[in-house]
């Protein structure tokens, strides 16, 4: 960022709005003439406009980009965007900049949990390099027996799952522990998972809308239509996001072994023969071919090399 970033105002985008961008800026800050009238907030959420300058030089600005601020009004709460700093990182779908957690959302029921699509999920989530995390919602459907059997499955995936229910409260507490020490956690999956009744149980004050199921397939209706960024605390923000059914991932042959966290841990202490080894049928491979997800690995790899297309998402 340009000079002088003591006197600057910094904010978050938390939302973008037609062409406005929503803003959301910590009082804290030494540059903030902190007035009498707002002393009693900790932020403000800013209705905010680009700097032409911005726009020219085609700088990309969305949810997660922290910008810095000017000509604020804190009459009409407006402001401009002046400047934006360079992404740490930046999630494609959803679209979110600066994550660093992402927890992929699904639920034993309504709708049904599906292997496939948690695994598109996972693969996806994977190929980020951010930090993954598993939540499996509406526990209060299903039994103890069919709780355990799946905490089991994704548990030899690599993914120690939260299970959770919102309806009876339930395993909420570690879940929320584990957010607050995120810096910007991610919530996705598909829709009527309960993305936005998890938000709206943590926040009940703030404006998040939860749908409703269709009748006929248990299934959501993609209730929430934009990325939006919540504060959890000082120091921890969390996307709410639009579901989605199936994820694309584009992914080469010899990448996607490494999006697979229990397969791809064979390999920290030792090596296939081959340095290309794509872990097929190869000799002097090491990938152990009876581990839980291998089969998956392989119908991908197999499509991979054959199609060069292995998902075709929607
Ligand atoms: N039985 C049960 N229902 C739940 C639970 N959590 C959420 N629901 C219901 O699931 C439905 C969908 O919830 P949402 O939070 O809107 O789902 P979403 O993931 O945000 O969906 P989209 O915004 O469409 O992506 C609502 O009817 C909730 O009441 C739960 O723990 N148990
Ligand atoms: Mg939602
Ligand atoms: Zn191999």
């Amino acid at each position: 960022m340009v000079p002088n970033d003591l006197e600057k105002i910094f904010g978050i985008v938390v939302a973008l709005k037609a062409n406005y961008l929503i803003v959301e800026v910590h009082l804290n800050q030494k540059s903030f003439a902190d007035p009498k009238t707002i002393r009693s907030k900790d932020s403000l959420r800013l209705l905010c406009t680009i700097r032409k300058r911005l726009l020219y030089r085609g700088v990309a600005i969305g949810v997660g980009d922290r910008v810095a601020i000017e000509a604020l009004e804190l009459k009409s709460l407006r402001a401009v965007v002046s400047d934006v700093e360079p992404r740490r990182s930046f999630l494609k779908r959803p679209p979110v900049a600066n994550a660093t957690d992402v927890f992929v959302v699904l639920s034993f029921e309504q709708p049904s949990f599906d292997f496939d699509q948690a695994s598109r999920f996972l693969l996806t989530a994977e190929q980020t390099g951010l930090s993954v995390h598993l939540i499996l919602n509406k526990s209060d459907l299903v039994s103890q027996r069919q709780i355990n059997t799946l905490v089991g499955k994704t548990t030899s995936w690599g993914y120690l799952p939260f299970v959770i229910s919102l309806k009876n409260n339930n395993g909420i507490d570690p879940l929320l522990t584990r957010l607050k020490s995120s810096n910007l956690s991610v919530l996705c999956g598909p829709s009527g998972v309960g993305k936005s009744s998890l938000l709206k149980y943590i926040l009940p004050d703030q404006p998040i809308v939860v749908g409703n199921l269709s009748r006929k397939l248990q299934k959501g209706k993609n209730t929430t239509r934009h990325v939006e960024l919540f504060s959890l605390g000082k120091s921890s923000l969390v996307a709410d996001t639009p579901g989605f059914n199936r994820p694309e991932l584009q992914v080469g042959p010899n990448e996607l072994l490494t999006l697979f966290p229990v397969l791809h841990s064979q390999l920290l202490d030792k090596q296939c023969k081959f340095r290309n080894c794509l872990h097929r049928d190869e000799p002097g491979c090491v990938v152990d071919k009876s581990s839980e997800r291998y089969h998956y690995y392989r119908e991908l790899i197999d499509e991979i090399i054959n199609f060069r297309h292995p998902f075709q998402g929607g």
